[in-house]
């Protein structure tokens, strides 16, 4: 009962604790991609990402233009119901403003 945690911040007791007890397991995490299309504008991705996915201006700026020049990029990695709400937020917004700005969550293999 040595099993080493990511992180830090418990005790060996608490930890020993909760594997004997729970066995708790880290949950899956999920890539939130932006897909690239040729009719949503730049600025409109970038201000998805600051407001959506909070990335500082620089990091929007890049993240977009990732996917501008490859294709998709990804905006975040999160466990399933945060990254459905960030698909979600921002299908919306592309929706309210006529845009086909394209959102998809992928499992990580190793993320
Ligand atoms: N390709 C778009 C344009 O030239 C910009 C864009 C970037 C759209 C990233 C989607 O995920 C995207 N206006």
């Amino acid at each position: 009962m040595s099993e080493k945690r990511r992180g830090t911040g418990g005790d060996v007791a608490t930890v020993e604790k909760q594997a004997a007890a729970t066995k708790l397991k880290r949950p899956r995490l999920y890539r939130v991609l932006l897909h690239n299309d040729d009719f949503t504008p730049m600025a409109f991705v970038v201000s998805v990402l600051l407001h959506v996915f909070r990335k500082s201006e620089s990091d929007a700026v890049s993240i977009m233009l990732h996917a501008h020049e490859t294709g998709y990029a990804v905006a975040g990695v999160f466990t399933r119901e945060i990254a459905e709400t960030k698909v979600d937020e921002t299908m919306r917004m592309a929706s309210e403003s006529n845009y086909p700005l394209l959102c998809t969550m992928e499992p990580g293999e190793d993320v």
